[in-house]
């Protein structure tokens, strides 16, 4: 499927169904090793409650909160080293992203049946000429994007196994967030649950 195959939303390219099954198989395989090297977590809120997401990453820097905000770290909370960002992933942010640079984080996110992620900017980074883009896998997740400022009207759509989402240019600052999943829609993982990428430019 060429890139023209995207869907517009609010200015982000969706690209529905961009990896086949076996592509998504080799990229769970992938992150499962990612996941041995790196093992989940589940970081606070600036207000001390654990995230119902959990999370890991890979390449340079990963994404870490707790009472002292939000920001990246160049090592896993445990004191090891973020495992490298796996070739697969690097090739789908060069076929897509369309960036001039190579990302420097790619964020792993796990969302259990009931995890859910609130409304929210991606505006850790230093550039924000430099998009992120997004995998799904696994169970069905729906997705809700808003506007630059907090409030206004909302759209949301069903993100599923296979798909990438780019946000880059006007929509890079749009505020985005997972209502729900939808548990048992994908038979992709061996448990009931969603498997999100972020890959983005940090510096
Ligand atoms: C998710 N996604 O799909 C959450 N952020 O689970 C994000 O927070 C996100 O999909 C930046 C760009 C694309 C995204
Ligand atoms: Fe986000």
């Amino acid at each position: 499927m060429p890139p023209s195959s995207a869907v517009a939303l609010r200015g982000m390219a969706l690209y529905p169904g961009w990896l086949d099954r076996p592509a998504q198989e080799a990229l769970v395989a992938d992150l499962r090793a990612v996941i041995a090297a790196a093992p989940l977590f589940a970081p606070h809120t600036r207000w001390g409650k654990p995230m119902s997401v959990r999370m890991t990453a890979a390449g340079r820097f990963g994404w870490y909160s707790d009472r002292r905000g939000y920001r990246y770290i160049d090592h896993h909370p445990g004191g090891g080293p973020w495992p490298p960002i796996p070739d697969r992933v690097l090739a789908l942010w060069r076929a897509l992203s369309g960036a001039s640079r190579d990302p420097e984080c790619c964020l792993l996110n796990w969302y259990g049946p009931d995890a859910r992620m609130g409304l929210h900017q991606d505006r850790d980074e230093a550039d924000f000429t430099q998009p992120v883009l997004s995998v799904s896998l696994g169970d069905d997740g729906l997705f809700r994007v808003g506007n630059q400022e907090r409030g206004g009207p909302t759209e949301s759509v069903w993100l599923r196994s296979g798909d990438v989402l780019v946000m880059g240019g006007a929509a890079r600052l749009l505020h985005h967030g997972i209502d729900r999943i939808a548990p048992g829609t994908s038979t992709l993982l061996p448990a009931p649950g969603r498997i999100n990428l972020t890959l983005r430019v940090v510096t």
